[in-house]
């Protein structure tokens, strides 16, 4: 059985003091009482402070608008610079803040350190677009001319983003958006605000001019009165395809660029030619590194029938064996869910399910009756389903794994595409047929074949279809695309002589 305790690791520490980053100062708010809370021991204080106010939010866009215009002219190779200090100043503190992410928002301490790192590789990625190239030249079909398509950045950009990457998901927006010269007012999601002035911290020490990036925490609807501020040019969000879709909406009404990276059912396919050992070791981590709260994360599993038995009779054993705690001690291998709010809101579907016939825990989706169950502990769940079922459609965004059984490859593939969603999916076959077949027809955003459904390099676009996304990729180049816009410019000269 799952194993492992909620003992405390280390010393107990020090509350933290919320504060907000308005045209280079930091303030207190002004707002509503706000309260950070360990998800592994909930009586426990992250951070205190208070709420971002309206007040705030339009000095906010305010400054963001004042500095645009140099920040737009400064020469990109000069952004450039900030953002790689930034990158160091983020790598100099990746204990530190690695150790605060799994406190505040529950992964394990290295998955922690392991993200800030990785956020640091992004702003290193994008530190390296001020010295790549900047449009294109067409021909003329006339003579003495040349056609030259630039980018020119945006404007001020809301960046609105959820808890479970509190500073990775912030790096690869914010690290385009400033790469490419626009300026940027950010909400982060309330869970997860201490990451969020860290990164804003490193910004600042990178030296990053004042109203460049602004900071503001606060709910939801602060985040929904930044996305229609008037003096806001475009909106990137990550997070629920139901609040998306309402970022969407009234984007749309303003005609207001938005993209919104959202929500996913990801599958991952065991064909019967498959390696057992990698597909088992690469389906855990997909379904629950991170505790399942990724939005790549692997929550859906179809295996074919012949080696269906063995395949699952592996998984669940290993899945029990995952070692279930405090996310600060090293032994843990699966930390709590961000809150108590989110576990209640999982083990409500999944007692839901449980009442309904075709459904088989193979493993988990109890409630833990140990020290466990005052935190925001989930048990590593694995059930199989004889049919459609909510848990084979909705996301939980959680360690819940939902498996179904298929006679043949083609069944499989039709079964993983059978979803709203389309972020991601994986396939573990060396059958160059089944491949072929997954490459060309899966309606997915990003195809991992014998690995898992998660994961994003820094320089490779990442988005998904279907209800999982709207607008232009993410990430490496394809980032330019959303964050810049393009002016075509016809240049031919007066024709006198060459003086
Ligand atoms: C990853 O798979 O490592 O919200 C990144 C999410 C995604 C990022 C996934 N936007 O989980």
């Amino acid at each position: 059985t799952a194993s492992s305790s909620t003992r405390r690791a280390g010393p107990v520490r020090q509350a933290r003091t919320l504060r907000h980053l308005v045209a280079g100062e930091w303030r207190t708010g002004q707002g509503g009482d706000l309260v950070d809370l360990n998800p592994a021991h909930p009586g426990e204080t992250v951070a205190v402070g208070r709420m971002a106010t309206d007040h705030d939010l339009d000095q906010a866009v305010a400054a963001a608008r004042d500095a645009f215009p140099r920040w737009a002219a400064t020469p990109p190779p000069a952004r450039g610079r900030i953002l790689d200090r930034a990158a160091e100043v983020i790598d100099a503190h990746a204990e530190q803040w690695g150790e605060e992410l799994a406190w505040e928002e529950g992964k394990t301490r290295a998955e922690g350190i392991g993200e800030v790192r990785r956020a640091a590789e992004i702003f290193r990625y994008y530190a390296g677009e001020g010295s790549r190239p900047v449009g294109e030249v067409f021909a003329s079909p006339r003579p003495g001319e040349q056609i030259h398509v630039i980018h020119r950045p945006v404007g001020v950009v809301a960046v609105v983003t959820p808890f479970n990457f509190p500073i990775a998901i912030p790096a690869w927006k914010i690290a385009p958006a400033l790469a490419h010269g626009n300026t940027v007012v950010w909400k982060p999601a309330s869970l997860v605000p201490l990451l969020a002035m860290r990164l804003a911290e490193a910004l600042v020490e990178a030296g990053l001019p004042d109203g460049v990036l602004s900071l503001l925490i606060g709910s939801g609807s602060l985040g929904g009165r930044l996305v229609e501020h008037p003096g806001v040019d475009a909106v990137t969000f990550t997070g629920s395809t139901s609040v998306g879709r309402g970022l969407i909406a009234a984007c749309g009404r303003l005609a207001r660029p938005v993209q919104t990276e959202m929500g996913g059912k990801n599958a991952a396919v065991v064909l019967a030619d498959a390696d057992l050992e990698l597909a088992v070791r690469e389906v855990l981590a997909g379904a629950f590194r991170s505790t399942g709260q990724k939005c790549t994360a692997t929550s859906r599993l179809i295996v074919q029938e012949p080696v269906a038995d063995e395949f699952l009779d592996r998984l669940t054993k290993r899945a029990a064996a995952l070692r279930v705690g405090d996310p600060l001690d090293e032994t843990t291998d699966m930390g709590p869910v961000v809150s108590v709010q989110a576990r209640d809101d999982i083990q409500r579907a999944v007692d839901a399910a449980a009442a309904r016939p075709g459904v088989d825990f193979l493993t988990g989706g109890r409630h833990y009756d140990d020290d466990r169950m005052t935190g925001a502990f989930v048990q590593p769940t694995v059930v199989e389903l004889a049919g459609d079922d909510p848990l084979w459609r909705e996301e939980l965004f959680g360690p819940v794994l939902a498996v179904r059984r298929t006679p043949d490859v083609r069944a499989a593939l039709a079964l993983a595409d059978d979803t709203d969603f389309g972020l991601s999916a994986a396939l573990f076959t060396d059958d160059l047929r089944a491949v072929t077949a997954a490459t060309d027809q899966m309606d997915v955003g990003v195809l991992h074949i014998n690995s898992e459904t998660a994961g994003a390099d820094p320089h490779v676009p990442f988005g998904g279809v279907k209800h999982s996304a709207y607008g232009p990729k993410e990430q490496g180049r394809a980032a330019r695309e959303f964050f810049t816009r393009t002016k075509t410019v016809y240049l031919r000269s007066s024709g006198g002589p060459t003086p």
